[in-house]
């Protein structure tokens, strides 16, 4: 499991049903990392380590994690399962696998949801704003954060007026 080096605990947990995710879900590491945000990153299959899942899950909230961003491709059913067995809110990211059907397969089981148990679902392959939403979710509440996400948001806005700028000459 990798950990983002200037924190001991862990906020959020990224996780993934593959190794073959971590290319896509990188992307929500990268920006918490930006945000000073600390995580954890790990591999937990639903399918293939369905035990270490049910572990994960039930263990995040005394472990200190306030958000989970879980990944899969195909049949997703890790982000769903995961919110199962944890009221933590769970961000789910669907991971374009090479097998899939233009990634529907992976959209479709993370986002149908029964009532009563949701999934924050982000767009295909969408980790950026997984970790930007896990971000937000941890901002509602902690001032460092929602400063951190306002200077962001700001870095955003300064390229695109600089964009309109060199337009405009
Ligand atoms: C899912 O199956 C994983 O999340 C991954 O997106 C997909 C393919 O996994 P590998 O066969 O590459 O391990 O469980």
């Amino acid at each position: 499991m990798s950990q983002s080096p200037d924190s001991p605990t862990p906020l959020v947990g990224i996780i993934m049903g593959s190794q073959s995710d971590l290319k896509v879900m990188s992307g929500a590491a990268d920006i918490l990392e930006q945000l000073h945000i600390p995580f954890e990153v790990t591999i937990v299959s639903a399918h293939r380590t369905p035990h270490r899942m049910l572990e994960y899950a039930e263990g995040a909230r005394k472990k200190g994690l306030k958000v989970i961003i879980a990944g899969a491709g195909g049949a997703a059913h890790l982000p769903g399962m995961v919110a199962a067995l944890t009221t933590l809110p769970v961000i789910g990211v669907p991971v374009k696998s090479s097998n899939s059907i233009d990634g529907w397969d992976s959209i479709l089981s993370i986002l149908q949801m029964p009532s009563g148990v949701p999934v924050a679902t982000v767009a295909l392959n969408g980790a950026t704003n997984a970790g930007i939403l896990a971000a937000q979710i941890l901002g509602s509440t902690n001032a460092v954060v929602a400063d951190a996400l306002e200077k962001h948001r700001a870095v955003q806005r300064d390229k695109v007026m600089r964009s309109v700028e060199q337009l405009r000459r």
